[in-house]
């Protein structure tokens, strides 16, 4: 399956020239929109949703399925834990260390600021990235604490590259209940997750985010189908346009 961005000066020869302030401007729209179509780039799909919700479980899936069909994909999770700052965050969650509530949010951000050369080389090159958390987790998360609001939490993490598509996957808590006991990180308990969901709902407000709320209560086949439908077409749509700015 072709990915490249092969676009080369020579291919816009031809093509109005950049002589005066108006036509520079038709000319570099003109350019931006050949090399979108000739990129096919990859779309950048979000799953998120609060702990127990099966986002790991439906990420893996659908890399599978994306790659059954001769999808160029790949799965990325937030926090990343494996760089230096991502090594911060989690003796964090593990409880092992403290951190002042600001300064890890900060750190939070960074983790993610930390991939988007790499990510943007990958949706470059054709590969779709399925995203196990992001910024709205961050916001959602921070914002459940107290004495934080939606606007502060979100500003770190404007301008990084916008999802194509975030995947809300909703459970009602007392699906999640039975869905077996919260682990021992940080954050994993009933009455937080619940402010988190609140935070959440606020975030889906936002109508310039292409939110998609799934039914996670349903069975992981069902739930993964449509999962599957909505990222196709996040991916036809993609391709023909540049990776935006999330909230500018
Ligand atoms: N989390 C995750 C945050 O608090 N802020 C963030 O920016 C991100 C990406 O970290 F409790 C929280 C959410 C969760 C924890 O996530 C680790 P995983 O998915 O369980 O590893
Ligand atoms: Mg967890």
């Amino acid at each position: 399956m072709g990915s490249g961005c092969d676009l080369r000066k020579g291919d816009v020869q031809g093509l109005p020239g950049p002589t005066s302030s108006g036509r520079k401007d038709s000319f570099e729209n003109h350019y931006a929109n050949l090399k979108a179509m000739t990129c096919r780039r990859g779309a950048l799909i979000v799953l998120e949703g609060v702990d127990k919700a099966g986002k790991t479980t439906q990420c893996n899936k659908l890399i599978q399925a994306l790659l059954e069909n001769e999808q160029p994909a790949e799965m990325m999770r937030f926090p990343e834990r494996t760089t230096m700052i991502g090594q911060l965050i989690n003796s964090y969650l593990e409880k092992k260390s403290n951190l002042e509530d600001h300064t890890v949010h900060l750190l939070f951000s960074a983790n993610r600021w930390e991939q988007v050369p790499l990510m943007k080389e990958k949706l470059e090159q054709g590969i779709t990235l399925v995203v196990d958390r992001y910024a709205f987790s961050g916001v959602a998360f921070t914002s459940a604490k107290p004495g934080f609001t939606l606007d502060w939490c979100k500003n770190p993490d404007v301008g990084l590259p916008k999802p194509d598509l975030v995947m809300f996957l909703n459970v009602n808590p007392s699906e999640a209940a039975r869905r077996g006991h919260f682990g021992t990180e940080r954050y994993e308990t009933s009455v937080f997750q619940r402010a988190v969901q609140q935070r959440f709902e606020e975030l889906m407000k936002d109508s310039s985010v292409n939110w998609q709320v799934i039914d996670a209560s349903r069975n992981i086949e069902d739930v993964h189908a449509d999962i599957k439908n909505h990222t196709i077409e996040a991916i036809t749509t993609a391709m023909t346009q540049p990776i935006g700015h999330l909230w500018k």
